[in-house]
């Protein structure tokens, strides 16, 4: 069974009192919080095994090459790709979709290509491709949206041209909690050759990944999403995309031999990975990992769901609640607007009352745009969260929904 109370005892920020009440975390959609396992890799590192990776002879160098190798193999199992040569940390979901559209661009992009994103992206998988689109004279498309916050897949079939290079696509989205049918999607681009990015941000900490089960060709995501450390973060790619695509940044790590007539590359993932990389990092994001892979990912995706389910019920109680969004499948997160009270109050009054949502565009402006708005509130569920605490926003909300 899932004990969520005993879950809470790893989470010290939990015990937190903001404003003297307890402190209710509803914004784990922007990051989540570490339990004490994950901050105690990276001091028992720090303290005890700290030196630089894959280039001493010594005995701590090759300490901290085995922590950062063994992480990259829990990363590997967890998302059940076939190697671990195709999996490349980078700094997070952002540098990977950046690494991915420079180099992607660079081998196989140019003029008149085109392509396609969704409607519902966070800006970091639509800005990357713009500036590769511009650089190549390249072309961006949008699979539409539904008023009920769902892609508009008929309309994939005219958006998919033997010009398009690559469709991307979130996995859940940051604002609505829409989740796509990705292994849908993915069919249908490669009924037409065409490979698929999956931006994994928002899915990997609340569901189990088989990226051999999506089919997927990349897969980017965060480790602080996943109740790991800040600067670390993963790009899979299938082993036969990467061997294509150049390098991104240039430095140690990723050359084989250098000259200054020619330099060779490193193989996968190295040809990625230039300089130091944040090591210390990878070993904690392995840590966080195995503590959800001991939770159980399945037995999180119905938690989370289920307390899900249960916000929406009790918010849907507080007269003019507004929640966006209607998908089919939703996972833990929430937007929301009650009556005409602007965003930006309502996130101030709720954290006086000690309850941190995010307010605001949340990184989709064009998102906002097709709904007509400016921003939501938006609360978004972790493991950790429990129905009381459900309980306190509920009341938080109406308090201040009798204040305007
Ligand atoms: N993709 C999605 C779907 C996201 O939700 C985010 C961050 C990113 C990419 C970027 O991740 P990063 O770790 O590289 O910054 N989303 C949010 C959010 O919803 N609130 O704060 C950050």
């Amino acid at each position: 069974m899932y004990d969520v109370n005993k879950v809470r005892e790893d989470f010290p920020i939990l015990a937190r009192e903001i404003y003297g009440k307890p402190l209710v975390y509803l914004d784990n959609g922007a990051t989540t919080q570490k339990p004490r396992q994950v901050v105690e890799a990276m001091v028992d590192e720090y303290y005890n095994v700290n030196a630089n990776v894959h280039r001493g002879v010594h005995f701590l160098s090759q300490q901290a090459t085995d922590l950062h190798e063994a992480s990259r193999e829990t990363v590997r199992r967890f998302i059940n790709a076939r190697s671990t040569s195709e999996i490349v940390f980078t700094r997070g979901t952002t540098e990977s979709i950046n690494l991915l559209a420079f180099t992607l661009g660079e081998a196989m992009v140019s003029e008149g290509d085109e392509v396609v994103v969704s409607a519902m992206e966070h800006h970091s998988n639509i800005v990357p491709w713009q500036m590769m689109c511009e650089r190549k004279g390249a072309r961006l498309r949008v699979i539409p949206m539904t008023d009920k916050g769902e892609l508009q897949l008929d309309a994939l079939e005219s958006l998919l041209t033997e010009r398009t290079r690559i469709l991307c696509c979130t996995h859940v989205s940051n604002v609505l909690g829409t989740v796509n049918p990705v292994k849908d999607i993915v069919r249908t681009a490669h009924d037409r050759g065409i490979p698929v990015l999956i931006d994994g941000a928002q899915s990997v900490p609340h569901m189990p990944i088989n990226v051999q089960e999506l089919d997927c060709d990349f897969f980017a995501f965060s480790g602080h999403k996943v109740y790991g450390p800040t600067g670390v973060g993963v790009l899979y790619g299938k082993e036969e995309w990467l061997e294509k695509l150049p390098p991104y940044q240039g430095g140690g790590e990723m050359i084989k031999n250098v000259s200054f007539e020619k330099t060779t590359y490193n193989e996968l993932p190295y040809k990625f990975e230039a300089g130091t990389p944040d090591y210390v990092a990878t070993h904690a994001l392995a840590t966080a990992l195995d503590y959800v892979t001991r939770l159980g990912m399945d037995n999180i995706e119905a938690y989370e769901r289920e307390l899900t389910r249960y916000a929406i019920e009790q918010m849907q109680q507080v007269d003019g609640m507004h929640i966006f969004g209607e998908p089919q499948e939703r996972d833990a997160v929430i937007s929301f607007q009650v009556g005409d009270i602007h965003h930006l109050d309502m996130g101030t009054l709720l954290d006086r009352l000690g309850i941190a949502v995010r307010t605001g565009h949340h990184c989709a402006e064009p998102l906002m745009r097709r709904l007509g708005i400016e921003g939501t509130a938006r609360a978004s569920f972790a493991l950790y969260n429990t129905k009381q605490e459900i309980d306190v926003l509920v009341e938080g909300i109406e308090r201040i929904r009798k204040m305007f």
